[in-house]
């Protein structure tokens, strides 16, 4: 058995099946000219070796062609059967046999004609990342076959799933045994059972959370097979934010974009890299003494391993493997009192120990982060108090099981000064509890003591001196030698950075002056656009208590917009622009308010989101291609500072509270922004922006909405759009009798070109607020945008054109709710498709007749035409009373409080 892998699991199934699954899909590529006859037959046995040849049962046919002496010898000793001239394997790695060398590459051109990216895929990782590989070799017939030498042991460290069942779906494929910890808890104690179980020549620790690259334990084991079984193989890891499939879908499409990038051409390097590293390693080898090149050796590894990890909790015993002796010869567990940091004194006391490494330059694990910090944080992301005490105790530990004059100790002692004078003296200088400056930092003094003068020669002089004030204990200029850097920096970002300037000024100045309680301040899609559900509450607001309010809008530049009634606007991200965020009472946004947005106790956050969602959001969803990656984290934070939240329907509610894990006040009486929708003057409004726009009034009008693709962008909030609908065709089929009118999402920075088409396409995609475009509009065609919610306000025909729903729904997003079953209109995948709808609509919406009533009762319902009114009553007069009276009632009970505290202090006298 060549490799052991050991998997702690506590919880997350889900995370679990990606990592099994990423095992079952270990594939090695075979070549078929190199299972051609003598030739191969060592190759042949080797691969045989690799799929876990001594369990050959289930394979009945093998081997080359031509020349078939070696074959049958193979056959012999294998003790198969039946023998083929030419082999493939199916995708469980059972060979299954093929008649001749032209049959198979015809079953090979077959196969990978269909492809649909999961094999193309492979190729590009083997091209990017394989410097054997060259055009020819592309061209080369080969088949995958499954790498099956391995054993998976599961440590279950008190779990609260059972995971007996998805054992059982993958048991038939390879060895999975589940032991349990009973007694014991933690990683620790759970990898250091695995290695007690385990046989293979090589240990592996893989976490239950990550998962390994499809090809990894192949190359792992070619690397095995260098320079006489290394004692430690490292090789290079990826983080990711993502699921196994979210994973996959995005490395295709960021090699993708590589290989259409003429200039990035990343493999050339990467060969290349490999090769000069390859050369050097050569001279090393010839020119030092023995026991010279092993340290040289050790120093590369620790180097990679310790050094380049940013900080202590990233120092990893993960993507390595271990030889199995290398473990038990010199008693190297992980120490088990460690909850956090028992990888750095299991890595460092690895590392001094073997003396043969071998670096493979390529990708193989790949490490999952927690993209969901909240409900699920890594061990990593959990916050504890714990945490400092056991670094340092971690650090004690670990110089006390290394040689004191070797370079890992070197390496670790380097690491801790790069905690201390990184991390730790920010703490000590910023924060507001003293024990960074008291305890901790003695904590801390107790031990550096033992650090020689040679290593601190290592590191800058800032970093020296300020070890040696730590010697000394002088903790006073410590902190002043801390203020001075800070304060350099920080007046560096001040003078680079407009931004930093504005943050300052929120902070320090306007966040000290009292909140003005007459000022709302209004943001529709990021300061983008003047309309959606803001501008509806504006002009309700507006129009109903003029004068009251002073109303302010938050516009990026050069928005265009002309926004009625009296009115401010500051620039988003300006000076007045904070100078608002801190000193409004009211907010009326439609999306996140900023980050650093510090909400104070008096001030009032009506958020009112912008859409009933049919893509999962927030907290639902699994994967984000759009969002940064701390997005849960962030949008936790952000959402803390909701006091309201609009629901247009009683789904949106429910989807609501769970996806942003909302707690506080749900408004429940339909979306302002359809108010417009159900005004009894909505006919009239139509005709006068028909003529404003003027869009002939004698023929029919659709609307294109589309919505926008996660995967599909430039920059953050700049996003691309190809459009999929051929207008040429629409305009060919439909005749005189029709316009339409593209609107893309405000997100979309591409232009829409539609030149050549006057007079029958109009691109309103600029236009501020798509509730005006649903009046003039007789047909609504959309995708996946809630757009569809809206528009069946007006009853009026629609239909879907989703063109790309399997990508859409179960890579980038997740729906809600079946869509095909439940929205009130045809979904459509062509351009002549949505013709013909168009030309029959009439039988389209009688088709859709009754399936539109009960889209209608159950999204539409509670829209009555008055949300705004609705909505200001109670945020801005019940609201008000409210908060009123809640301030009487703290005042009274501080009163109460500081009375009792008198009296007691005059008993006392
Ligand atoms: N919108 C628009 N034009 C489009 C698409 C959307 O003006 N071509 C507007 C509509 O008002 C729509 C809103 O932007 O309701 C949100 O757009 P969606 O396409 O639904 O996408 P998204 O911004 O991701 O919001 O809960 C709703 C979700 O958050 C969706």
């Amino acid at each position: 058995m060549k490799f052991s892998i050991i998997t702690p699991f506590n919880r997350g199934l889900d995370h679990l099946r990606d990592n099994l699954e990423s095992l079952k899909d270990q594939r090695l590529r075979i070549y078929l000219d190199e299972v051609d006859g003598a030739q191969g037959f060592s190759r042949v046995d080797r691969l045989l070796g690799l799929c876990g040849a001594e369990n050959i049962d289930g394979i009945n046919a093998l081997i080359g062609s031509g020349d078939l002496e070696g074959v049958e010898a193979l056959a012999d000793i294998k003790g198969v059967d039946d023998l083929w001239p030419l082999l493939t394997f199916d995708g469980l790695g059972n060979i299954v046999a093929v008649t001749d060398k032209s049959e198979l590459k015809a079953a090979y051109t077959a196969e990978h004609a269909d492809e649909t990216g999961q094999g193309s895929e492979e190729d590009r990782e083997e091209k990017s990342s394989d410097n054997e590989s060259d055009e020819e070799e592309e061209l080369r017939p080969f088949v995958y076959v499954h790498y099956r030498d391995f054993e998976v042991i599961i440590v279950t460290d008190h779990p609260d799933e059972d995971i007996s069942g998805l054992v059982d779906e993958y048991k038939d494929l390879f060895t999975i045994k589940v032991v349990a910890l009973t007694d014991k808890t933690g990683v620790a104690a759970a990898r250091n059972r695995g290695i007690e179980e385990a046989s293979g020549e090589y240990i592996m620790f893989v976490d239950s959370d990550d998962y390994l690259f499809p090809r990894a334990l192949y190359f792992m084991d070619r690397a095995s097979h260098t320079a006489g079984a290394p004692d430690i193989i490292y090789g290079m890891k990826v983080w990711t934010w993502y699921s196994r499939n979210g994973f996959i879908a995005t490395f295709n499409k960021q090699q993708e974009e590589e290989e259409n990038n003429a200039q990035a051409d990343d493999s050339a390097d990467d060969a290349s890299a490999a090769e000069e590293a390859r050369e050097k390693e050569e001279r090393m080898k010839s020119e030092l003494s023995e026991q010279d090149y092993i340290e040289y050796r050790r120093t590369n590894a620790a180097t990679r391993l310790i050094s380049r990890r940013k900080g202590i909790r990233n120092v990893s015993a993960l993507g390595i493997s271990y030889k199995r002796s290398l473990l038990l010869d010199n008693n190297i567990r992980f120490p088990e009192q460690f909850r956090y940091y028992s990888d750095f004194p299991f890595l460092c006391l690895a590392l001094e120990k073997a003396t043969t490494f071998r670096k493979n330059y390529r990708s193989w694990y790949i490490k999952r982060k927690h993209a969901d910090s909240i409900n699920f944080p890594s061990l990593a992301q959990e916050k504890s108090e714990q945490r400092f005490p056991e670094l340092l105790e971690s650090y004690r530990y670990t110089k006390s099981i290394l040689d004191p004059e070797g370079i890992i100790r070197v390496k670790a002692d380097i690491k801790f000064i790069g905690y201390y004078t990184g991390y730790f003296v920010s703490r000590l200088r910023r924060s507001e509890n003293d024990f960074w400056r008291e305890e901790r930092f003695e904590a801390c003094r107790e031990l550096v003591g033992d650090i020689p003068k040679s290593t601190l020669k290592r590191v800058s002089h800032y970093r020296r001196h300020l070890i040696k004030l730590l010697k000394k204990g002088d903790v006073k200029k410590t902190y002043r030698r801390v203020s001075l850097r800070l304060a350099r920096k920080k007046i560096l970002r001040c003078l680079t950075s407009k931004y930093a300037i504005v943050q300052s000024f929120y902070v320090h100045v306007f966040l000290r002056k009292p909140v003005r309680k007459e000022v709302i301040l209004f943001e529709c899609f990021f300061g983008r656009s003047y309309g959606d559900n803001p501008r509806a509450m504006y002009e309700y607001i507006s129009k109903t208590y003029p004068d009251k309010y002073i109303c302010v809008w938050s516009m990026a530049k050069a928005h265009g917009n002309k926004i009625p009634y009296k009115h401010k606007t500051v620039k988003r991200f300006g000076f007045r622009y904070a100078y608002y965020i801190a000193r409004s009472k009211f907010f009326i946004f439609n999306t996140k308010q900023p980050g650093w947005m510090r909400k104070r106790e008096e001030q009032v956050f009506l958020e009112t989101w912008h859409g009933t969602p049919l893509k999962k959001l927030a907290f639902d969803m699994e994967d984000n291609f759009s969002a940064s990656p701390g997005y849960k984290k962030h949008i936790y934070s952000k959402t803390r500072s909701w006091d309201y939240l609009v629901a247009a329907n009683s789904f949106s509610s429910e989807v609501f509270k769970r996806c942003f894990m909302f707690e506080n006040k749900m408004l429940e009486y339909g979306y302002p922004r359809n108010d417009v929708l159900h005004a009894p003057d909505r006919d009239e409004r139509a005709a006068a922006i028909r003529k404003k726009l003027g869009i002939p009034t004698d023929k029919k009008t659709i609307l294109y909405a589309p919505t926008w693709r996660d995967d599909e962008f430039y920059a953050a909030g700049e996003y691309k759009f190809t459009l999929q609908l051929d207008l040429k065709l629409l305009r060919e089929k439909l005749g005189d009798a029709y316009v339409i009118i593209l609107r893309t999402h405000y997100y979309i920075a591409d232009k829409l070109d539609v030149t050549g088409l006057d007079g029958f396409a109009y691109n309103l995609s600029k236009y501020p607020d798509i509730a005006d475009i649903y009046l003039i509009s007789d047909i609504c065609i959309t995708d996946y945008s809630s757009v569809f919610f809206d528009y069946a306000n007006l009853k009026r025909p629609m239909l879907f054109y989703t063109y790309d729903i399997d990508k859409y729904r179960d890579i980038l997003r997740g729906f809600y709710f079946d869509m095909e079953a439940t929205v009130p209109g045809p979904l459509l995948y062509t351009s002549e498709e949505v013709a013909d709808a168009i030309l029959n609509i009439d039988d389209v919406s009688a088709r859709f007749s009754d399936r539109y009533d009960a889209f209608y009762e159950r999204f539409c319902s509670w829209e009555d035409g008055h949300a705004c009114a609705n909505i200001y009553e109670d945020v801005f007069v019940r609201g008000e009373e409210e908060r009123a009276l809640a301030a009487i009632e703290a005042r009274k009970a501080l009163e109460a409080e500081q009375d009792e505290t008198a009296e007691d202090n005059s008993q006392d006298i």
